[in-house]
């Protein structure tokens, strides 16, 4: 069940400065479940494709050059032994209207049952007819609901973003932690929380009580991380901050399969090297207002 985690308009701000929330974002995640699916080694270089473009590519074959915005022909030049998926495709000859299958496989997922997919498993896309097919996300939404259960087996407030994204509210958790645990055992998590993460600004846990707390829930998040690995197969990277706009960009600072710390020392340098507009509600007219208004306040330059 997803919920909307935290209302901070009834918060203060030492209030919210104390909460610790994650953002989780699933590696690569259509490449992930073409290649569990299929059983490919996860080093092997691996795409999704969607008729002749390609929608997801793993991190071997973006080491090697590989982008989203690249066709087949134009990635396999590139990486030859590139493996391209097609994504599935329905076609009307395997019955049933497509929109009312895929509506019915979500019902099944979320209520944790598997279904059989009658379509034939092609993988090199020449046989996807793009006028007599249509595509199913089927596969996808499957494993996101498996990834979703893993996490609110795991967790207290649990908020699903989009197919592949979760926030998860561990401000509790650090809380009891704080509470319950004895000095060494609370140093023995701030210890493993920074060293399993990575920081725009490194955290200072022994002078800041909040870079103290961040930390915990870096021990959190490996943790949680790790739960969702080992019930799913699928790797996520995560961002830990104190709320979730912050939490969201550290996510992707170190990927994949790592995490990322954001503290409130951090967040005068990121927004320096962050691009205005990829601020979720500034991509739009607004962000152009904000942009033209900040150009008349600081000049051209800013
Ligand atoms: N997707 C798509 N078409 C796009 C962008 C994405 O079909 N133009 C699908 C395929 C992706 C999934 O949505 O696997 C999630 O998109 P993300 O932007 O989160 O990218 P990835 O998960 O593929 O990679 P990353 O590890 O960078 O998050």
């Amino acid at each position: 069940d997803a919920r909307d985690i935290g209302h901070p308009g009834s918060m203060d701000a030492s209030q919210l400065q104390r909460r610790v929330v994650i953002h989780l974002d699933l590696d690569c995640f259509y490449a992930q479940v073409e290649a569990k699916r299929l059983g490919i080694d996860p080093s092997v270089p691996l795409a999704v494709q969607q008729w002749s473009g390609l929608i997801a590519v793993n991190y071997p074959a973006r080491h090697r050059g590989v982008k989203r915005h690249l066709n087949v022909t134009e990635a396999k030049k590139l990486v030859p032994e590139l493996v391209c998926v097609h994504v599935e495709t329905i076609g009307d000859d395997e019955g049933g209207h497509v929109d009312a299958e895929a509506a019915e496989d979500d019902a099944h997922d979320v209520a944790g049952v598997g279904v059989g997919v009658p379509t034939a498993e092609k993988t090199d896309g020449t046989s996807h007819d793009k006028q007599s097919r249509k595509v199913s996300l089927r596969r996808y939404r499957r494993a996101s609901w498996r990834v979703m259960s893993a996490l609110a087996d795991r967790c207290e407030h649990v908020e699903r973003a989009s197919i592949d994204e979760a926030y998860v509210d561990v401000t509790r958790e650090v809380d009891a932690a704080v509470a319950t645990a004895n000095a060494a055992e609370i140093d023995e998590m701030v210890r493993d929380g920074v060293r399993r993460t990575g920081a725009v600004v490194p955290l200072t846990p022994s002078t800041s009580e909040h870079d103290r707390r961040l930390a915990i829930g870096a021990h959190v998040c490996a943790g949680i991380r790790a739960s969702v690995l080992e019930r799913t197969g699928f790797t996520m990277s995560g961002g830990i901050a104190h709320n979730k706009m912050l939490a969201k960009l550290a996510s992707a600072r170190n990927k994949p399969n790592r995490q990322t710390a954001v503290s409130r020392r951090a967040v005068t340098e990121m927004m320096e090297s962050l691009p205005m507009r990829s601020i979720k509600g500034l991509g739009g007219k607004l962000g152009e207002k904000v942009e033209a208004a900040l150009r008349r306040v600081f000049g051209e330059g800013s």
